[in-house]
Formats: C-alpha cells, structure tokens, sequence
C-alpha cells in the first residue's frame, strides 16, 4: 500500500510512477508464486520461485533450508537490514556544525506510542558525550543555608539506590514545526514534527531529593537544572511542577540505560514542557525563590508576539496532533482501503478526542484512540480512509482533557503572528493528488 519498504531518502524521492513500477515488480513475483502455492507449505511456497519459468517446479528460498545466524551473533540485537532506511535523518544545513544540531525522528515509520531509543531525536547545543558514569555526579543545593539545610553531592549508586518511578511522557522540542510558521518549508513529517519523541523513562522523583536534603519546599518557589555538557545548558523549573511529583531525575529509558544521544548517565525528566528544560548529562540542581533568568530562557526560546515583545517562559507544550502516515513524501499506491494513522499529545494532560478531516477541514469525524491513553504522553489514533482516486487533503485535530482544541494555522497566528519559532501546534495538513503523491500543504 505504501512505500515503506521502497523509501529513499527524503532528499531522494520516488515519483508515484517509479514507485508503482517497482512495486509491479514485486507483485507480478508475488502473484504468480501464489498460483501455484495450494498446499499445506503455502507459506513456505509463497515465498518459492518457478525454476525455468515452469511453475511446477518450485525453488524454496535459502532461508526455507538452511541453517540460520547462532544465537548471541549479535549479544546487542539490531534492526533489519530491511529497515535500514529507517533512520534519525539531520536537516542539512539548519546549523553551522552537527554538534549543535538537531536529528529528525522518522515518526512516518513508527507503530504504537514508544520511540525505539536508536531513533529517538537528538538536540545538542554543543554535541554529545559518553560520560562515565562511576565519575558522574548530581549535586543539590540551596541558594542559602536555610533554603536547604543538607545540600548533597550523589554519585549514580547513591540515586540508583533511592525509591524510583517508571513513567511513560512523550518529549516536544519546543522549536518543532518552528520552521513552517511563515509557510510550508520541509516536505516530510519527520522534518514537520520529527523532534518528538515518547519512552518510558526510570528514576527519581526530584521532590524526594529535595525532601531528603532537607530543603524548604515552601520558600522554594523555583529550581535550576544544570547540565554537564559545554553548552551551559541551564533552566528554571516552577516549584509546583516539581511538587506534583512529575518532575524526575531519570537514568533509565525504554528499559535500559538512557542512550548517551539523550543525556546518559543523567537527565531531567520534565513532563508536558518543552524539551530544552529536560536537562541532559544533569550535573546540578540549585533550589531558590527566584526565577535565574539563564541565557536559554531570555535570549532564547521565547516567543515573538504581533506586537514585537517576546514573551518569557513559556513551556508547556499545548495541544497538538498530526497524521504520520500517510504523510509528505509517501504514495498511495492503489485506490480502496487506507489507513490514517498518527499521534497527539498534550503538554496539559491526556487526549480527549481527535477529529480527522479528509477535505481539508470541512468535515470532521472521530478517529479511534488506541490505548493506552496517558497523560502527557503520545497518543496513538487510527481512521479508516477509503480512496475514490480524488484529490483529498488530510488533517488531525486533537483536543485534550482540559478542552483545549488544537488551532488552525490562521487561528494562531491572529495571536502569535507568522514569525515566531516556538510552539507551533496548528493542524497539518497533507494533499493527496491525484497521482497518489502526499504533499506538505497549508491551507
Ligand atoms: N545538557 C544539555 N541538555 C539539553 C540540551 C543540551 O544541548 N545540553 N538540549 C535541550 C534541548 S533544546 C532539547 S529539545 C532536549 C532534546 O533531548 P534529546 O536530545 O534527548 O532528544 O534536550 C535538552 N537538554
Ligand atoms: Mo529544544
């Protein structure tokens, strides 16, 4: 149905006729093998060449009589050499050097709401380590004595030994979709929406380490995360999310430890708000009754208003939905049966309901949520789209549990104009031609 097996590289594309030309390769090979497949070993024949083009001689396939790879061939498992153009793709040229670049997740290609850790996105300012974690430390003060009497220095055994949490929340740079503010400007989802990514995430709540030294949780109205990285990376977090338990000090992800890409052997664990604030290689924790006013909070990562003022610390990541597949850059193949899949999310809590539109839209229907549905995580929809060969154009509205509704491109901008960079969470749209071809179209 689509081209997932045939893919290129999104700088690389296929046009709808050279898919289909490949494809009828393929089927013409997969038709005849099942003329002849009636037997018991169907599957096994399905599979089987006609040898001399006599269809009653079949050749079975080397994996059908052979002996297989040992086990432990690979001791860390890999994926398919057929997926291999499944891939963490960079926007060439968005920055000056790949240490302080971003990595696309390839969403168009992913099932369910868990991000593989080998695709997760990647945000570096100022690139990537491998830190040893035997030399790794977290420590936590005060701004004075009395903001926190115990102020402490943990190595990863000491944290690794405190009651911890295991939690499933999606993580949103809060610059993606920033590059189609003004119009459309990158042709797939994995560059529309691809700095996003989801995982189960292990550690310690920080509430519990701040209770342990012995700080004032009433006094303390802010905390700031500090990274080990050369990036300076350091952010203000409100005290109330950190109360609600959410905020964690996480060193596991998807069941293993974090990947070094995503802030190995430390990071911060910040539900619902943007993905700067998740403090990889976490170094430090200063609680105070300020906000600290970093250089990523005032001169970065705020948000351009109509009227020319920025506006400062605005992190949660609202309401937001799109449709991964099919979406630009794929073809449908063939008329008839389809399926729309994607996520939503919302930095606010869970997913109430998505609409999907299939005529730019106008006209809405309910897509079917897959569970589990939890909070401040990806949500997985499905819809049933049946196509007559028409041009169509498709778009997800999603609405979250405090009944905010995902905007319109000409709804945000009349309050946040076409010139911002961050927290863009308007409905995408993707055309469907005639050809079979998916665009990136806003309209
Ligand atoms: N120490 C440190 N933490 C950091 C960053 C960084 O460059 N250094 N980048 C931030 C940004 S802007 C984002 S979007 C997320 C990206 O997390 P990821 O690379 O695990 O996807 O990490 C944040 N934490
Ligand atoms: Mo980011």
């Amino acid at each position: 149905m689509l081209n997932r097996f045939i893919q290129r590289a999104p700088e690389n594309f296929l046009t709808a006729q050279q898919m289909r030309d490949v494809m009828a390769g393929r089927r013409g090979f997969l038709a005849s093998a099942l003329v002849a497949a009636s037997s018991l070993a169907a599957a096994a024949r399905v599979q089987a060449q006609a040898v001399d083009g006599d269809p009653n001689i079949l050749e079975l396939p080397a994996h059908s009589k052979g002996l297989g790879q040992p086990v432990a061939a690979r001791p860390y498992g890999l994926p398919s050499e057929w997926e291999k153009n499944l891939q963490r793709r960079e926007s060439p040229g968005l920055t000056r050097i790949g240490g302080a670049s971003v990595s696309f997740c390839p969403l168009q290609g992913l099932f369910g709401i868990i991000t593989p850790s080998g695709l997760h996105f990647e945000r570096h300012h100022q690139g990537w380590w491998d830190i040893d974690p035997a030399k790794h430390r977290l420590m936590v003060n005060g701004t004075d004595d009395a903001m926190l009497k115990r102020p402490m220095v943990f190595n990863m055994d000491e944290l690794m030994r405190l009651p911890n949490v295991s939690r499933m929340h999606f993580i949103e740079c809060g610059a993606n979709t920033g590059m189609e503010w003004g119009n459309t400007a990158v042709p797939t989802v994995q560059y529309t929406h691809g700095m996003l990514s989801c995982s189960e995430f292990t550690g310690v709540p920080l509430r519990t380490l701040l209770e342990l030294c012995g700080a004032d949780l009433k006094r303390g109205k802010f905390i700031l995360a500090e990274g080990a990285d050369g990036s300076g990376m350091t952010r203000t977090i409100s005290m109330s999310l950190v109360m609600s338990g959410e905020v964690m000090v996480a060193y596991g992800q998807n069941g293993e430890m974090l990947r070094p890409e995503n802030g190995y052997p430390l990071r911060l664990i910040v539900p619902g708000v943007q993905g700067v604030s998740w403090v990889k290689y976490l170094r430090r924790i200063e609680l105070g009754d300020m906000p600290y006013a970093a250089k990523d909070e005032t001169i970065h990562y705020v948000d351009l208003q109509p009227s020319g003022l920025h506006r400062q610390y605005t992190s949660i990541q609202e309401v937001k939905s799109v449709i991964t597949s099919p979406s630009g850059g794929q073809v449908l193949l063939d008329k008839g049966f389809h399926t729309l899949t994607g996520l939503a999310w919302s930095g606010r809590g869970k997913i109430r309901r998505v609409d999907v539109s299939s005529d730019g839209g106008r006209n809405w229907r309910p897509a079917r949520l897959e569970g589990p549905v939890l909070s401040k995580c990806l949500t997985r929809f499905n819809a049933d789209f049946v196509w007559d060969g028409k041009t169509a154009i498709f778009q997800s509205r999603a609405v979250d549990d405090t009944g905010q509704i995902q905007p319109t491109y000409h709804e945000l901008r009349q309050v946040r104009a076409s010139r911002s960079i961050y927290h863009n969470n308007a409905i995408q749209s993707w055309s469907l031609e005639e050809s079979g071809e998916i665009k990136n179209v806003q309209t």
